[in-house]
């Protein structure tokens, strides 16, 4: 069969520049889904590029993918990025990945001892923030979750992300390994500390040398992580067959904009991305605040509603000057002043943004962006929202967008159609909905301490602002509530 590795493919197409057959696996990663694809394994092929070595990637997927990485093995690991501009696009194969491991395909077993060989240095995640097992409102590790409760009963057969890790540095340390880094690239606050509490959280029911020896060893830079990749999709993977000339099954595309901004504290080396553009800095955090609050807390605002007054892509919400407006507003009057970065122009970035958002050749779907809502409000709309009520001043947009994610979970969309939610939470929100009247429903929600904490449903400014929004968007409708905005 003829693939991206045995084709002869156009000119136009950028190919890796160095020797493949020098690369080891270095890395391993979990999660080969969208984001990775266009993201790391890019970055790590240009420094491939620019510089040769043996940065190699392992790619890990645990749940599924299974077809995706037959694939990928019949292609020699090989796989295309399309960078779609609003000027042209550009195709790129990257040949930084060397090999794959499934679940399925390969058992459990050969995926931790993947993790165990001695010159892996990096372990990176993109599991999407249900994949680290924590709550969502303090960032601690879920005891309750079905795979911590099951990890921490059979520490030797692990399914979840966190229990892998554990499992896999403990046979290293038993063996006499040097430890990996651990490197989170989820939309998750302090990433890294979020990831090293889950870790360090189940070592400690496990052993206390274990735990103290992640401690002392093991690092969990934090990382802010920035391109807008939307799912595959026949349309997106029919595009790619025609500007090669070969269908690629593993192909994804994306925007040109690329960013990365890591803390520099790995424990066995690591690709020299700062060659590439990757900013490496020693506290990541309002880096990460900035992006959380202003790209994915506008991301979050324009799904729920866009989605409910029937827009089906981010641009399309762009389209409407008022959803525009209205984002512009919530960038720089709600979010903005929350943030403590320093040496960035906030109205910049903004515009930027805006920018992207609108980007036509992306299509990236509202419904995609409002799935798993529950794993994302917190830290894209709420603790902006602490922010204000200790400032005592106003947040409207903020109070919209809380109501609406609470309109898109009650499921039905404006015009009467049923929501299809997608949500780690699902069954407990449904349950809530079932049991509550459209004028009960702010009060019902609000007691989901996993996602609101204990603090803002007791807070009457809270209640009272986000059940204003609500009943206007219930009388309303999205599209007249955000213009009501401005
Ligand atoms: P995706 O759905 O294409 O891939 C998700 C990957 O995570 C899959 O390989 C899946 O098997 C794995 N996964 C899902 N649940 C898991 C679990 N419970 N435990 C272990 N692995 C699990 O999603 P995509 O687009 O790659 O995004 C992944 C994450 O990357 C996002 O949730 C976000 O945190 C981050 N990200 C995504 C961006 C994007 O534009 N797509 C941009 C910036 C960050
Ligand atoms: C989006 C993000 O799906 C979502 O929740 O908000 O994946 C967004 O596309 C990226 O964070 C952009 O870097």
């Amino acid at each position: 069969m003829n693939t991206i590795a045995s084709a002869s493919l156009p000119d136009s197409v950028q190919q890796p520049r160095y020797d493949r057959s020098a690369l080891k696996t270095r890395i391993v990663h979990f999660g080969f889904g969208a984001f990775h694809r266009a993201h790391q394994a890019l970055l790590t092929d240009r420094v491939l590029n620019a510089l040769g070595g043996d940065w190699g990637i392992c790619e890990i997927s645990l749940f599924s993918g299974d077809r995706l990485m037959s694939a990928l093995r019949a292609q020699d690991h090989l796989y295309t990025v399309l960078e779609k501009g609003r000027d042209g696009n550009q195709a790129i194969i990257v040949g930084a990945v060397n090999e794959c491991l499934n679940a399925k395909l390969d058992g459990m077993e050969a995926i931790i001892e993947k993790f165990c060989e001695p010159q892996v240095a990096i372990v990176s995640l993109t599991v999407t923030e249900k994949g680290y097992c924590i709550d969502p409102a303090t960032g601690k590790l879920d005891n309750a979750n079905a795979r911590i409760i099951h990890d921490l009963q059979n520490p030797n057969e692990p399914h979840s992300a966190p229990g892998i890790l554990v499992e896999a540095l403990n046979r290293r340390r038993e063996r006499g390994l040097l430890p990996f880094t651990v490197l989170s690239c989820d939309n998750i606050p302090d990433n890294g500390h979020v990831v090293r509490n889950a870790i360090i959280g189940m070592a400690e029911k496990r052993s206390q040398q274990l735990a103290d020896w992640i401690r002392e060893h093991v690092t969990f830079p934090s990382t802010m992580v920035d391109r807008i990749v939307p799912a595959a999709t026949p349309e997106s993977l029919r595009e790619i067959t025609d500007t090669l000339g070969v269908e690629d099954p593993c192909a994804i595309s994306g925007e040109p904009f690329i960013q990365w901004v890591i803390e520099d504290n790995f424990v066995a080396g690591r690709p020299r991305w700062e060659e590439v553009g990757v900013e490496m800095v020693d506290d990541v955090m309002p880096w990460e605040q900035m992006k959380l609050r202003m790209l994915n807390g506008s991301h979050s605002f324009l799904a729920w509603l866009g989605y409910l007054a029937g827009y089906q892509h981010i641009n399309d919400c762009m389209a409407d000057e008022n959803f525009y407006r209205a984002t512009h507003r919530l960038m720089m009057q709600e979010q903005a002043p929350t943030l403590r970065v320093t040496g960035v122009d906030l109205r910049q970035y903004a515009h930027n943004l805006l920018e992207r958002f609108s980007n036509p050749a992306l299509q990236h779907r509202t419904w995609q962006i409002a799935m798993d809502s529950s794993q994302k409000l917190p830290q894209r709309m709420l603790e902006s929202v602490r922010w204000h009520l200790q400032q005592e001043d106003e947040w409207p947009c903020l109070a919209l967008g809380i109501a609406a994610w609470m309109r898109y979970v009650s499921g039905i969309d404006d015009a009467g159609n049923a929501i299809d939610i997608r949500d780690p939470l699902a069954q407990k929100i449904k349950g809530l909905v079932e049991k509550s009247s459209e004028e009960e429903r702010v009060l019902a929600l609000l007691s989901l301490t996993e996602i609101f904490g204990n603090d803002l449903p007791g807070n009457d400014v809270f209640v009272q602002r986000v059940s204003a929004a609500w009943e206007e968007l219930c009388n309303k409708g999205a599209k007249q509530a955000v213009m009501n905005l401005l």
